[in-house]
């Protein structure tokens, strides 16, 4: 029988090594991704037997084997996060994008530092037809006292994140994190249910060959945007709008779109390009949650070596004025999403 390698690391492993950089550090930070490693754990099980649940043993049609309700997955999803979240003394505040307002912690259950915004299964849509899909995070340290939390606490930039992070429900289970040290990749590994380091110090390529957007709404963009994703998809072929700065694309990018933000965002940050998430007749600020989605991904893109816009500026600069705020969202090879927020701001769309 093989011995595992004498490099294994596990998550809580890397954040401690992280936190001894750091001497001050309680290993609060360090107990709240072991939390959230959990939930991850949970969900991703759940997920994996998803089409067994409802179509093989959902023989009740409501209840499952244990004779309880069966949820959706993402409410599923959202409960166990709250419940690993919610009762480990590290956070004060959490945000769901399935939950309205925000859900404060009662201070008895301990003295949390942390808020914790996130999106408990992203592209749950996809999820009958064996489609990846993620959990998202963003974590924030309290400005107030416990007993003076606000929405100041809440309503603060991307860029004021303490770490952030998501986890793909995908052919494997991986948890991608950033702290500000670099970006980490950890796979699951189902048969000793632990996630390993799998992907050291991700960086993503400057340009990339893939932009993915839903181009159905390209009847409902503004001119602007159907332009510049014109240029990327011709390249220099389109003689106005053609990307001097990007020579190496004389024939434009390929497109790849799943519909899942975190598996095509995933893809990007490996391979390189850029996702495209732009408003649209109907949806002016577009679909996406600037908490729970584009500042923690605008984070892992940027500490990766990539960029994420609103179209104007950076999503980590902007101060949202609500929780379930939306955002257009252009993320990825940095090249490439500096090159469209160039190009919106000059020819004047804005958001
Ligand atoms: P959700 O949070 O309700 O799952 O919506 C977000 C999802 C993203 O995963 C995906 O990129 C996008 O919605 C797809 O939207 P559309 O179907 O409009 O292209
Ligand atoms: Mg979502």
């Amino acid at each position: 029988m093989a011995l595992p390698p004498t490099n294994l690391q596990t998550i809580e492993a890397h954040m401690l090594e992280l936190q001894s950089l750091h001497p001050t550090a309680s290993g609060a930070f360090t107990g709240l991704f072991g939390d959230i490693a959990l939930a991850a754990k949970i969900i991703s099980r759940e997920v994996n037997k998803a089409g067994l649940a409802d179509d093989i043993l959902g023989a009740t049609d409501q209840e499952n084997v244990q004779g309880e309700i069966v949820q959706k997955l993402d409410e599923y999803a959202n409960d166990v996060f709250m419940k690993c979240l919610g009762t480990r003394g590290q956070v004060c505040i959490m945000g769901s994008e399935e939950v309205a307002d925000p859900v404060y912690i009662d201070p008895g259950e301990g003295n949390g530092n942390y808020i914790v915004v996130f999106d408990p299964l992203d592209g749950s849509s996809n999820i009958d037809a064996n489609v990846s899909v993620g959990t998202i995070f963003g974590i924030w340290r309290r400005k107030n006292r416990l007993n003076n939390l606000g929405m100041e606490d809440i309503l603060q930039t991307g860029a004021e994140q303490v770490a952030a992070g998501y986890v793909i429900y995908g052919s494997s289970t991986m948890f991608v994190y950033t702290a500000g040290h670099g970006v980490h990749g950890f796979t699951l590994d189902p048969s000793i249910g632990e996630f390993l380091l799998s992907h050291e110090d991700i960086k993503t390529p400057f340009n990339g060959k893939i932009y993915s957007v839903n181009e159905a709404y390209e009847p409902r963009w503004t001119p602007e945007v159907r332009e510049m994703v014109r240029a990327l998809k011709y390249g220099r072929q389109t003689k106005e709008t053609s990307r001097k700065d990007a020579p190496s694309r004389g024939s434009g990018m390929s497109t790849r779109y799943i519909g899942s933000l975190v598996a095509d965002f995933h893809r990007n940050l490996l391979y390189g390009g850029v996702y495209l998430y732009p408003p649209y007749e109907g949806k002016p600020q577009g679909k996406l949650r600037m908490m729970c989605e584009a500042a923690p991904l605008a984070l892992i893109a940027e500490n990766a070596g990539g960029y994420a816009s609103n179209g104007q500026q950076s999503i980590l600069e902007v101060t949202p004025d609500h929780l379930h705020m939306r955002t257009p969202l252009y993320i990825g090879s940095r090249d490439d999403v500096l090159w469209i927020e160039k190009t919106l701001s000059e020819s004047g769309d804005s958001i």
